[in-house]
């Protein structure tokens, strides 16, 4: 069993369609998903706005390698296609921290760095993760800090560029039914 939380983002094509097939995919795994939010590109590297979200989703069979796994399928059937790092892509989905029966997951796997070693540095992951897990600690550069208090560590100009929109994530279809 273990639960993740998951940064979601797109910035080429249709965005909100690849974010929602992140829901699809998870079913009814999906625990909470966030607003969606319009984010200014970090990294440097001159592109389009994204669209970001964050989804903690549990599954009782997975492992960490799982999620990484789920993610890069996801990526593949939205035709991601790697050019850049960090530059611009139809669908990213980063696994951010990972909690199994024995706590939260730390590994320095290079596929699978656990927690997610620059979530702390983006506004564009801690806004969105601030909607379903306000309380979140999350673990950086050596320090052990609410999400809230990152937040308040990073630049201005950084959580400037993070927009709630109107935009919003349909909980899965499920047999019919939306839930969430
Ligand atoms: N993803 C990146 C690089 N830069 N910027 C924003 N705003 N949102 C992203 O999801 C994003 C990014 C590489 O994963
Ligand atoms: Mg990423
Ligand atoms: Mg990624």
């Amino acid at each position: 069993m273990s639960r993740a939380v998951l940064s979601i983002g797109s910035n080429v094509g249709d965005r909100l369609s690849h974010l929602q097939s992140v829901v699809e995919a998870l079913g009814p795994r999906l625990v909470a998903v966030s607003a969606v939010y319009s984010t200014a590109p970090w990294g440097g590297v001159e592109q389009d706005d994204f669209l970001n979200a964050v989804v903690v989703a549990e599954d009782a069979e997975f492992g960490p390698q799982d999620w990484l796994r789920f993610g890069r399928e996801r990526e593949e059937a939205a035709e991601r296609v790697r050019v850049q790092r960090w530059g611009p892509r139809s669908l990213d989905v980063d696994v951010v921290t990972c909690e199994t029966a024995e706590g939260e997951v730390h590994s320095d796997d290079p596929e699978l760095l656990l927690p997610h070693p620059r979530a702390h540095q983006r506004a564009f992951v801690l806004v969105p993760w601030l909607d379903v897990q306000p309380e979140a600690v999350l673990t950086a550069e050596g320090r052990q800090l609410r999400i809230g208090e990152w937040l308040d560590e990073l630049d201005d100009a950084e959580r400037e560029g993070v927009h709630r929109t109107e935009l919003a994530l349909a909980g899965p279809t499920i047999e019919g039914r939306t839930e969430c």
